[in-house]
């Protein structure tokens, strides 16, 4: 057995009180590791806290005991696991919470991870964090049908159902065994990954109809304003997938949706074809992620951003 992952199921095992962190603004992949770890150590008997500092995006709400996830209140945890979180900050107002535990462990799979636990178990090749997730909960035999289909939907989310580049024939391997344990494949991909509410709908069809484009069309950039929160009855969680739509389109090399936080605070999603990294280009503004797909915070006043932003990807196409 792998060195690191003995070494985890070891602090597991001895640990009676595990609190399970994911990310701030959770997406599926953080919110079915956060799940399936949750429900996997509850079913080893173990007590478990889950904890996220954002409400479960209205999407997310079908998988399997997203009301249990809470905030942190006070008190010192046994051991404390993160899930899917490239770095400390990730963590957003659980921070403290983590890092007052008696033990941590990280468990990710971004390349631009900046170790922040004394136990880190990181395979940046992974399609998605659930993947490891699951090689872990194999091997501590902890795995059952909620827990395969929480995989499964973390799987699902990452991997744009997968369809990006970062699906390997181990990550079709691995949904290959998570579908013998029975449930819907095809429901969890509807559920998670085609479904889509009304509202964001609206948002989308909003935003897309302002799409900019430049460097001969190999840039792409959407802006997702308040005005159009407000219009639409949506928020930030609503975002989710449209900046893959436009690295879709044939000519896009480089595709950036900006979404306001709050006045002159955006945050950045970046998502790229081959020949320029998206994490190189995130990192430079703070942020991290993968090749294809990275994020980051950006201050400052939105066409500003947008001239920095459309450089950055101009020095690379
Ligand atoms: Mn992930």
């Amino acid at each position: 057995m792998d060195d690191r992952y003995a070494q985890i199921i070891k602090a597991i095992t001895k640990a009676k009180d595990v609190a399970v962190y994911c990310h701030t603004n959770p997406d599926g992949d953080a919110l079915s590791c956060l799940l399936a770890m949750g429900r996997a150590l509850k079913n080893l008997g173990k007590s478990v806290s889950m904890y996220c500092d954002c409400e479960v995006p209205q999407k997310y709400k079908c998988l399997c005991g997203s009301d249990e996830i809470t905030f942190p209140q006070k008190g010192v945890h046994e051991l404390a696991i993160s899930v899917d979180c490239a770095s400390i900050d990730r963590l957003g107002q659980c921070m403290k919470s983590f890092l007052s535990s008696k033990k941590q462990i990280a468990i990710d799979h971004h390349a631009s991870f900046a170790r922040f636990a004394e136990t880190c178990l990181v395979e940046a090749n992974a399609a998605a964090c659930a993947e490891i997730v699951y090689k872990l909960l194999k091997q501590m035999k902890a795995v059952d049908k909620d827990v395969a289909k929480l995989i499964f939907a973390g799987i699902v989310t990452d991997s744009g159902c997968f369809a990006f580049s970062s699906v390997k024939s181990s990550t079709h391997a691995v949904a290959c065994e998570l579908l013998e344990y029975g449930f819907d494949g095809s429901e969890v991909i509807y559920d998670v990954f085609r479904s889509c509410d009304l509202a964001k709908f609206h948002l989308k069809r909003r935003v897309f109809d302002k799409t900019r484009f430049f460097c001969d069309n190999m840039v792409a950039v959407i802006v997702f304003t308040k005005d159009d929160f407000e219009a639409t009855h949506t928020d930030n969680s609503y975002t989710e997938g449209m900046v893959s739509e436009l690295i879709d389109i044939r000519e896009v090399k480089v595709a950036y949706a900006l979404a306001e936080v709050t006045k002159h605070n955006y945050k950045l999603s970046i998502r790229t074809k081959e020949g320029v990294d998206a994490s190189e280009i995130a990192m430079m503004m703070g942020g991290g992620g993968h090749m294809r797909a990275a994020g980051c915070r950006i201050n400052g006043f939105l066409e500003d951003i947008i001239e920095k932003i459309v450089k950055f990807a101009n020095d690379r196409i």
